[in-house]
């Protein structure tokens, strides 16, 4: 993407589909983090459109009606809302970035982006976020945002890109995972999905899986959307996440995935999420965020 483009920052204090409370702060940290400014400073037009309002948990009657789908109906609807600010953005040929928030809010912003288009989809995360409402052990919907984008999921999820699948599953790449479910796991290694675990980075280094991935997404006609959670990375590291894994990527594997995306030149629109503000330590994970929408936006050392 060329530097003097226009950016749209698209806040969502959501946290209704995680188990845990405090991702919900996660869009006013990274603002804190100065994230406006870096971007301008790095050349582009800026745009903060602001969060979008969503519901908090103490205003939602208890229980959640179902289990296996918490909160369904209240992320739906900002899901909807998501992905037509979205869609707009894209329309106007503006890049849209997403901060979140719980991971529920992707079926939104990359059902959005992928109205009209046929992107592919780069999913970095600890975890693969590929269960349905069958699969789930917990029935947060944070669990499932990648199976819904690849047709999998209750209807009023899978259907907000305008058709289902949003994305073809032959155009989706899943990198640095090493958290699954027991029977996500089974439905991983169906898929057509190409995933890349901690293993395969250990092994071949980031470098070689960030390039083999980025093949994977680019095969799409449109370019890719990338959804960026931030518990991939080693929670030594970023400690600020909703649900931390040990055994992470290490900063400067972030990073380099990160110049990897912006030296395909093929990006569409983002998001990252899941940073909690409550766990983190002086905002280490908003601004480390920070860091890596530079990097994938362009910023480059020399
Ligand atoms: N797999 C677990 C579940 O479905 C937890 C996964 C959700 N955690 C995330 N998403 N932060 O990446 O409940
Ligand atoms: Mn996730
Ligand atoms: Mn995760
Ligand atoms: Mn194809």
């Amino acid at each position: 993407m060329k530097t003097d483009a226009t950016i749209t920052i698209i806040g969502v204090p959501l946290d209704l589909g995680a188990g845990r409370r405090g991702v919900d702060m996660g869009p006013s940290a990274i603002r804190y983090a100065g994230l406006s400014r870096r971007l301008a400073e790095l050349g582009y037009q800026v745009i903060d459109y602001g969060n979008l309002v969503t519901p908090m948990v103490e205003t939602i009657p208890l229980p959640p009606p179902d289990a296996r789908l918490r909160y369904l109906e209240p992320i739906t609807e900002v899901c909807e809302r998501l992905a037509d600010q979205v869609a707009k953005v894209v329309r106007q040929g503006i890049t849209p970035l997403i901060l979140g928030g719980d991971h529920s809010l992707t079926i939104g912003s990359a059902s959005g982006s992928a109205r009209g288009r046929r992107l592919g989809l780069l999913w970095i995360d600890a975890h693969a976020d590929f269960n349905d409402e069958h699969t789930t052990p917990s029935g947060n919907i944070h669990g499932m945002p990648l199976a819904v984008l690849t047709g999998r999921g209750h209807p009023r999820l899978t259907g907000l890109a305008g058709r289902v699948p949003a994305f073809d599953p032959a155009h989706v790449a899943l990198v640095a995972v090493r958290d699954l479910d027991p029977l996500e796991r089974e439905a991983l290694r169906a898929s057509p999905i190409s995933v890349f675990t901690m293993h395969d980075i250990d092994r071949r280094g980031m470098a070689a899986v960030m390039e083999q991935a980025l093949t994977v997404v680019t095969t799409a006609p449109d370019g890719f959307h990338l959804s960026f959670d931030l518990d991939v990375v080693d929670p030594r590291t970023a400690p600020g996440v909703g649900t931390p894994v040990s055994g992470g990527i290490s900063r400067r594997e972030a990073h380099l995935a990160m110049e990897l995306i912006a030296e395909r030149g093929a990006l569409q629109s983002l998001d990252v999420v899941e940073v909690n503000p409550i766990l983190d330590e002086r905002n280490a994970t908003a601004e480390l965020a920070v860091e890596l929408v530079l990097s994938a936006l362009g910023k480059r050392i020399l």
